[in-house]
C-alpha cells in the first residue's frame, strides 16, 4: 500500500495510545514560511506535552506518510504552494506520478483512517462556499466527514464560507457537529457565529464517550468537534467580516475559482489584517491540539467503564 507509518506512531497505535493526526495543507497553503513550520513543530510539541503522539500527514514521492519527520515538515513549509494541494480526486494521480502532495482535511482523514488513527486536529475545515447555489463549490471535506471514520477537532469554519449552508450539508450527511463547552458554532477567528451546534460537550470525557458510541455501533463517518478560539486571541467580528467581504470581492474580480479559492482567501485575509489574523490562526490551532489530545487520552483510557 502507498502508506508509511513512522515507527513511533505505529507502536503507539498498536499499544492503544493516543495518536493525533495533523494536516500538511495548513503548512504549505494555509500559512506563510517560516511561521508555518514553527507552528507545525510547536503543535507536535503541544500534543506530546499532553501525552499524545503527533502524526503529521502528507504525501512524499507518492507515499502517504503518517508521521513526518522534522526535516520533512520543514520541506513542506519551505516549498509551500509549489507542492500541490491534494484532495480525494487527486490521490490516484499523485500516487502514480510519485509526487509530493499537501493533504487537506479530506485527504488527511483518508490517510489517518488507513493508518488506524481516530483523532485529527486542525485549524478550520472547508465547507459550503458563499454563492455555492451558483458555483456548486462545496469542499470535499464535507463528503469525507460523511464517509470516513475520523474525529476532527477544529475551531469551526471561517466566515469566508456560508456557515449556515455548511451546517445544513453536515446534517444531511449525518455528521455530528459538537461544540466543546459551547452551544454555538465557532467561526474560526471568532467564538460565535449565531448558529447552534447539535450538542454542547461538557468536557473531554463527554466527547470521548460520543466518539466511542458511534464506533461501537459501527456507524460509519466522521465526527466534528468544534472548539472556540480562546477569548484573548479572538478577533472583532465586525472587523473580520469586513476584511472577508473585501477578500471575496477581490477574488471575484480576479476570477479565482475552485481549489485556489481557499488558499487565496486565507492569504488575503492575513495580508489585510497585517498578520493579526495569522496570530489568531496559530493560537487557535495550539488550543485545538491541547483539547484534541485530552479527548484522545480519554478515549484510550485503559480503565474506561471501570470507575
Ligand atoms: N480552512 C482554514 N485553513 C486551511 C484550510 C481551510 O482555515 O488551511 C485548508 C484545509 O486543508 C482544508 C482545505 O481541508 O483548506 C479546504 O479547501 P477547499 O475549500 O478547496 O476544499
Ligand atoms: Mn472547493
Amino acid at each position: 500500500m502507498n502508506i508509511r507509518l513512522k515507527p513511533e506512531v505505529e507502536q503507539a497505535i498498536r499499544e492503544g495510545r493516543p495518536v493525533i493526526a495533523l494536516e500538511s495543507t495548513i503548512i504549505s497553503h494555509g500559512m506563510p514560511y517560516p511561521q508555518n513550520v514553527e507552528t507545525a513543530l510547536q503543535v507536535e510539541k503541544i500534543v506530546r506535552d499532553h501525552g499524545g503522539v503527533p502524526a503529521t500527514i502528507g504525501i512524499i514521492d507518492g507515499v502517504g506518510v503518517v508521521g513526518m519527520s522534522e526535516e520533512e515538515i520543514e520541506e513542506f513549509g519551505r516549498r509551500g504552494q509549489s507542492i500541490p494541494k491534494v484532495s480525494r480526486r487527486d490521490l490516484p494521480v499523485i500516487f502514480a506520478e510519485k509526487s509530493w502532495g499537501a493533504t487537506t482535511v479530506a485527504t488527511t482523514m483518508i490517510l489517518a483512517a488507513k493508518g488506524g488513527v481516530e483523532f485529527f486536529v486542525t485549524g478550520g475545515i472547508g465547507g459550503v462556499h458563499r454563492g455555492a447555489e451558483l458555483t456548486f463549490d462545496v469542499s470535499a471535506d464535507l463528503e469525507e466527514l460523511a464517509r470516513t471514520n475520523v474525529t476532527v477537532i477544529c475551531a469551526g469554519a471561517k466566515a469566508i464560507l456560508d456557515l449556515e449552508k455548511t451546517l445544513e450539508v453536515l446534517e444531511t450527511k449525518g455528521v455530528p457537529v459538537l461544540g466543546y463547552q459551547t452551544e454555538e458554532l465557532p467561526a474560526f477567528y471568532t467564538r460565535t457565529s449565531g448558529l447552534k451546534v447539535d450538542y454542547a460537550l461538557k468536557d473531554a470525557a463527554d466527547a470521548a464517550a460520543i466518539v466511542r458510541a458511534k464506533r461501537e455501533f459501527g456507524l460509519d463517518g466522521g465526527i466534528l468537534i468544534t472548539n472556540p478560539i480562546p477569548e484573548e486571541y479572538s478577533m472583532d467580528p465586525e472587523e473580520i467580516n469586513r476584511v472577508i467581504e473585501e477578500a471575496l470581492e477581490e477574488m471575484d474580480k480576479k476570477g479565482i475559482k475552485g481549489k485556489e479559492c481557499t488558499p487565496f482567501l486565507l492569504a488575503k485575509v492575513a495580508e489585510i489584517t497585517g498578520g493579526e489574523s495569522l496570530n489568531s490562526n496559530i493560537r487557535l490551532v495550539f488550543n485545538n491540539a491541547a483539547v484534541g489530545t485530552e479527548i484522545a487520552k480519554e478515549y484510550f483510557r485503559k480503565d474506561y467503564g471501570r470507575e
